[in-house]
């Protein structure tokens, strides 16, 4: 279920979520994210499901970025970091078929994956402006350390094109989480295409 290529939506683009979200599913996104620290929780959930209305019915599944709340309303997946809370609590409170995500930055914290996880997100692979207050970047070295020690799959992310399938297979890893390499495409539905094309292919 977890699948090669995951667009995470970014507010600061100059499409809208929505074109971006659209674009990630006909691009052959397994999932897609949306991710916005400063919008409200309200239209978090608005954005939550009308991007379930369009994007489920194709098959992409919807993970909502930080708000365990907004995720239990909505009956969206879930993605958390490690100061988003215990993931425990969160699992009991999304839907119990709801995906639920975890970011993990070192080795020490696959140790407290708990069960209920579906998937770790692993980075930051390298430096991204995208994120600047993101961890130290892990590298193919570091992915593949914490890839050996997560009891669930791992999904890499962090400033990542297609010129890194190679080192994230070969990593070990199930796939790979995007922000700008669809977000600022010229084409972001091609952009996706790509990404999946190349996964596949390696
Ligand atoms: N978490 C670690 S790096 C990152 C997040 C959300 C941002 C990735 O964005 P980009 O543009 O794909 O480098
Ligand atoms: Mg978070």
């Amino acid at each position: 279920m977890i699948g090669p290529v995951y667009v995470v939506t970014d507010p600061g683009a100059a499409r809208s979520i929505m074109d971006q979200a659209l674009a990630a599913a006909r691009g052959g996104a397994w999932a897609v994210q949306l991710r916005d620290k400063t919008a409200s929780d309200a239209q978090m959930a608005r954005m939550t499901g009308a991007l379930m209305q369009a994007l489920c019915p194709l098959g992409v599944r919807v993970f909502v970025n930080d708000r365990v709340a907004v995720a239990q309303d909505t009956g969206a997946d879930l993605h958390i970091g490690q100061s988003d809370g215990d993931p425990r609590a969160a699992r009991d409170r999304i839907a119990p078929d709801a995906l639920l995500g975890l970011s993990v930055e070192t080795v020490a914290q696959c140790a407290a994956i708990p069960e209920g996880v579906s998937y770790i997100g692993a980075g930051p692979f390298r430096a991204t402006a995208t994120k600047p207050d993101a961890a130290r970047p892990i590298g193919a070295a570091g992915l593949a350390r914490i890839v050996a020690a997560s009891p669930v799959p791992t999904v890499a992310i962090g400033g990542l094109g297609a010129g890194d399938v190679p080192a994230l297979r070969q990593a070990g890893a199930r796939g790979m989480a995007v922000v700008s390499a669809v977000s600022r495409a010229a084409d972001p539905e091609a952009a996706t295409r790509t990404l999946v094309q190349t996964w596949r292919q390696t």
